[in-house]
């Protein structure tokens, strides 16, 4: 009876694709395509009679998959499964919720698996999908595989409901359809691996990890789009380690912290200020998962950049993303007294680019680093850079040009070793958006304030790309992981798949595993405690937009895996004399082997811009299993809050982190 029921539809999917517009829940996407349906077959745990799981494959957007709810009701979990017939290189499902005016049976926690042999299974994602009608999409990292499989642990429209629901399942498969033999997994002891695909119900377009290790990932006033002045934010927090996930619609602060400054206060208060509300601040306070209003900014900006400096206040300048165009000169905020107080010295024109687009994007994204004698240093995206000087109104010293480079906005900017003063810059384009990006990178070595830097041009990215973001790893080597070759805002052409890794002993970068989804636009990356890193997010352009990426995925850097591509073995710190510290103090570690050290501080991301990471390389005299290690002692290097202390072995194999406060 099914596999009639199955085939009628088939023909009349035929027929009605041909002649109307369905939904678009079958796409070409950059990432894949979907594979042909026909001959598969599909089992669930479950149905209702008037339901059964072949309507995922119908092609009928209108009829659904229900599991059975009357007479009664078939309880949670509930699965569904299908049957390729024969293996194939795999890479991404979708699945279009139900079409009617209901909501009953749309898909919660869930897990993806797939397997060769309907024995084995490899989990390839998991997490919480949102509750509307859009088109659920989960990419990741390709697999070969005849079954998928989709274990459903709640609803997402009310979690104690026992239902599920699906109009259409479609299968992705890379361009070109290549044939299983071809199938190779890159070798994770040089190319890394990306783990797991988290399906989160926000496009996480900002991101922070805070001092409690949550990562907390928000959007906008929806959780796909934004639109200004609706005074809330839809957040989830994901706890490391157990993977669990917390949604909730920040309403508090009245803020929607959409395209705003992120920096990180002694306490690890996480402070964000304006974006979609554009005089807002709202601090996050750890621990409690609550957000309090700070005083409004004397400015109303989005697309600002700030950055902790060596006092412990929060810089800011630049914005004119919102809050209306130019002038938008430095200011300070006290989190301590919450006091935000006008740098009018502070000159937001230093930091102009030459934008296409004028006053609207030419301030947007500085590269801030706060430094020596608590000035703060603006290494770009505009190619002439700057000190400034924070004290009484503010002031600035021109620190020269960045060697060669143009105007780079939307590139990379990372500190990889503060104690050297070594920055690392690279990508982005002249322009905010249509322009070539650049494959440029630069080091830039900070030395005494107000002082010209030496900036050295070093080997290009392999894939020239701006909208990408940068993460410095313990071992200060830098991933730079997706965006453009033309960049184009909610555009995903020639979105650049390879991710590529900077190391600073040969100081050229090297192309490593490829990204399963798109990271452009409102993408993030934060290093994670167990030294590797979430990369996530791109789109919030609506509903049902194909650029949306409701997911983040976890990079697994080549030092966590032997020569064998077998995990490594991780040294451990066994012990630490303190867990807060000050600038010059010492800090006795006790390991269970030989090993030096690094810090790298907490990092936020959202819109390239990640100014509260940094590494910090620590050496020092071993007795017995303990060594000490010296603090540098200038608080503009070792900024106060959060770092993450890692242990790394010969063999380069970082530890896990044990946090570390700086007073
Ligand atoms: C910053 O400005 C103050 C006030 O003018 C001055 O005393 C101080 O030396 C300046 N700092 C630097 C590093 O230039
Ligand atoms: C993206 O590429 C497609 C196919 O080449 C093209 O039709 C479309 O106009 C491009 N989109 C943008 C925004 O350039
Ligand atoms: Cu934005």
């Amino acid at each position: 009876m099914q596999s009639l029921f199955g085939a009628i539809p088939l023909v009349i999917f035929l027929f009605f694709s041909c002649f109307f517009s369905l939904p678009a829940l079958a796409q070409d996407l950059p990432q894949g395509t979907p594979l042909p349906r026909a001959g598969w077959t599909v089992t669930a745990d479950s149905s209702n009679g008037d339901a059964p799981p072949s309507n995922v494959l119908d092609g009928d957007p209108n009829s659904m998959w229900h599991t059975q709810w009357t007479p009664s009701n078939a309880p949670m979990p509930h699965w569904i499964q299908l049957d390729m017939g024969s293996a194939r290189i795999v890479n991404g499902i979708s699945i279009l919720p139900r079409q009617d005016e209901w909501n009953n049976g749309n898909i919660g926690a869930h897990e993806v698996k797939v397997s060769v042999d309907g024995t084995a299974w490899i989990t390839v994602a998991y997490g919480t999908y949102v509750n509307d009608k859009s088109v659920k999409r989960t990419f990741f990292t390709t697999k070969v595989a005849r079954y998928i499989r989709i274990d459903v642990y709640d609803e997402a429209q009310s979690y104690l409901n026992p239902w599920t629901t699906i109009a259409e399942l479609n299968v992705y498969g890379p361009w070109g359809n290549p044939p299983v033999s071809t199938f190779a997994d890159p070798p994770p002891e040089t190319k890394g691996r990306w783990g797991t695909t988290v399906d989160v119900p926000v496009v996480p377009a900002a991101a922070a990890l805070a001092s409690n290790n949550k990562l907390i990932l928000w959007s906008a006033f929806r959780p796909d789009d934004y639109y200004e002045g609706w005074g809330l934010t839809e957040t989830v927090e994901w706890s490391f380690g157990s993977g669990a996930q917390t949604r909730y619609a920040l309403t508090s602060t009245g803020h929607d912290m959409f395209c705003p400054g992120i920096s990180m206060d002694v306490n690890g208060l996480i402070v964000v200020t304006g974006g979609n509300d554009n005089k807002k601040t709202s601090n996050y306070a750890p621990g409690t998962s609550s957000w309090s209003s700070g005083a409004e900014m004397n400015l109303g900006r989005g697309y600002q950049s700030s950055t902790i400096i060596g006092d412990g206040r929060i810089f800011t300048i630049g914005g004119s993303w919102s809050g209306g165009y130019g002038g938008k000169n430095g200011e300070i905020y006290n989190s301590a007294t919450d006091v935000w107080t006008s740098l009018p010295g502070a000159d937001v024109a230093r930091i102009l680019t030459d934008d296409a687009a004028g006053a609207f994007r030419n301030d947007n994204h500085a590269w801030l680093f706060a430094w020596k004698q608590n000035t703060v240093f603006n290494a770009g995206p505009s190619k002439a850079m700057t000190w400034f000087n924070v004290s009484g109104s503010g002031s600035w010293v021109s620190a020269g040009n960045r060697a060669t480079d143009d105007d780079a906005m939307n590139g990379i900017a990372v500190m990889y070793d503060a104690v050297a003063g070594l920055v690392l810059t690279a990508g982005g384009a002249a322009d905010y958006q249509e322009a070539t990006a650049s494959v440029s990178t630069y080091v830039i070595q900070l030395g005494t304030p107000n002082t010209i830097p030496t900036v050295t041009k070093v080997g290009d990215l392999a894939y020239p790309r701006s909208y990408s973001t940068g993460t410095v790893l313990p071992d200060g080597s830098v991933l730079i992981v997706g965006g453009q070759s033309w960049p184009i805002p909610f555009a995903e052409n020639d979105s650049q798949f390879f991710a590529e890794l900077w190391r600073p002993s040969t100081q050229t970068w090297t192309t490593v595993a490829p990204i399963a989804v798109p990271r452009n636009y409102h993408s993030i990356s934060i290093l994670l405690p167990d030294a590797t890193v979430a990369t996530g997010g791109s789109g919030l352009c609506g509903f049902n937009c194909k650029e949306n990426h409701f997911d983040f995925q976890i990079y697994h850097p080549p030092y966590l895996f032997d020569s064998n591509g077998e995990l490594a073995t991780r040294p451990a710190i066994v012990s630490v004399s303190a867990t807060s510290r000050a600038p010059g103090q010492s800090l006795l570690v006790d390991t269970n082997g030989p090993v030096t050290f690094a810090l790298v501080r907490h990092g936020s991301s959202t819109h390239t811009v990640n100014t509260d990471q940094r590494r910090i390389p620590l050496t020092g005299p071993r007795g017995g299993s303990t060594y000490t290690l010296t603090l540098p002692s200038d608080p503009g290097v070792l900024l106060k809050g959060y770092w993450m202390l890692f242990a790394i072995n010969g063999a380069g194999v970082p530890s896990m982190a044990t946090t570390i406060q700086i007073l």
